[in-house]
């Protein structure tokens, strides 16, 4: 398997983005947001948000080209705000992400409800730049803002009992107007066993481009699990549970042949309506040749040990 992950100290400085590019970046995100508003840009920004220019690299990254902005901003997919790869970007002024809170329950010693800012501030923030591979065959690569799952999970001391983790999306149709058709079975809910939450790679993303999440991407904050097919990347958290047994997760629930429990990305077992052997890069010209996935997405070096003895067929 080739290798896709690095050790921060093996990048080269030329692989850096240098800054003019972050600045252009930033320019432009000021129009996603400018244009996704009907007030001005910097009014919509919640009031805890930073822009992020020069945060520290995660220990890993994929060192494969970033997926452009307008790329990963336009082309999406949250049920909450459209069915279409399109939609998404179009409704994101319907989506105010202000104001937000988390709760936090179920087996642990530390339960709580929190606002966003309270929530976050005790995590110091990275840039990951992770591959995200939807079950539908696409794919792009993400310099995420955010910090690591298994920190802000271990905060909550959670018990013995604790075997999964649930995640719950704000269900409020008024906010999230694609909950007023029955779609999926509102609201969104994912899940992950213990360990995978507590293995290293898993973040709870809070921007991307080292500026706040647009609402497209699951604003204000969102799940990232990179070698897990993309729908297990639940957006816009507003519960979090731990649990004994395993969660009914949104997918699952609808069709448990399409969409197994773990997803984990896997190129030899395909999707029943699909082969999953290949994927498409989102912005590269059409007439390039597909990739070729990756078992666990290319990292199986970080987590390949949580499934063995497992038949991955059985356990898709
Ligand atoms: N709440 C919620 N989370 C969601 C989805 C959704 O419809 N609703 N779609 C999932 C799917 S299928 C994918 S591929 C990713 C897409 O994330 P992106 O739009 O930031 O690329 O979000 C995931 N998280
Ligand atoms: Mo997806």
């Amino acid at each position: 398997m080739p290798l896709i992950i690095k050790k921060t100290s093996d990048i080269k400085s030329s692989e850096i983005t240098p800054k003019s590019v972050y600045l252009d970046r930033r320019r432009f995100m000021k129009q996603v947001f400018a244009s996704s508003l009907l007030v001005g840009a910097d009014a919509m920004l919640p009031a805890w948000a930073k822009r992020w220019p020069d945060l520290p690299q995660s220990a890993f990254k994929a060192d494969d080209k970033l997926t452009s902005l307008e790329d990963i901003t336009s082309y999406n997919n949250f049920y909450e705000l459209g069915t279409s790869k399109t939609d998404p970007a179009k409704n994101a002024s319907l989506f105010n992400p202000n104001p937000w809170s988390i709760a936090v329950e179920g087996e642990c010693n530390k339960p709580g409800v929190f606002n966003l800012e309270d929530f976050i501030k005790p995590y110091a923030l990275q840039e990951y730049i992770y591959r995200l591979r939807c079950v539908e065959g696409w794919s792009m690569v993400v310099p995420w803002v955010g910090f690591s799952l298994a920190d802000m999970l271990k905060k909550f001391e959670p018990n013995s009992k604790a075997k999964y983790v649930e995640f719950t999306t704000l269900l409020d149709k008024s906010r999230l107007p694609g909950q007023s058709r029955r779609v999926l079975n509102w609201p969104y809910v994912e899940g992950l066993r213990i360990d995978e939450a507590m293995n290293p790679l898993p973040i709870m993303a809070v921007g991307l481009y080292g500026d706040v999440l647009p609402n497209q991407n699951g604003a204000p904050i969102r799940l990232v699990v990179p070698w897990k097919y993309g729908f297990k990347s639940i957006k816009s958290i507003v519960k979090i549970r731990f649990v004994e047994t395993m969660p009914n997760t949104t997918w699952n629930e609808l069709a448990p042949k399409e969409y197994g429990f773990y997803s984990n990305v896997n190129p030899e077992v395909d999707h029943p309506r699909w082969s999953q052997s290949t994927e498409r890069r989102i912005g590269e010209p059409f007439w390039k040749p597909k990739i070729k996935t990756e078992m666990f997405n290319g990292y199986g070096e970080q987590v390949a040990q949580l499934y063995t003895g497992m038949d991955l067929r059985k356990y898709f």
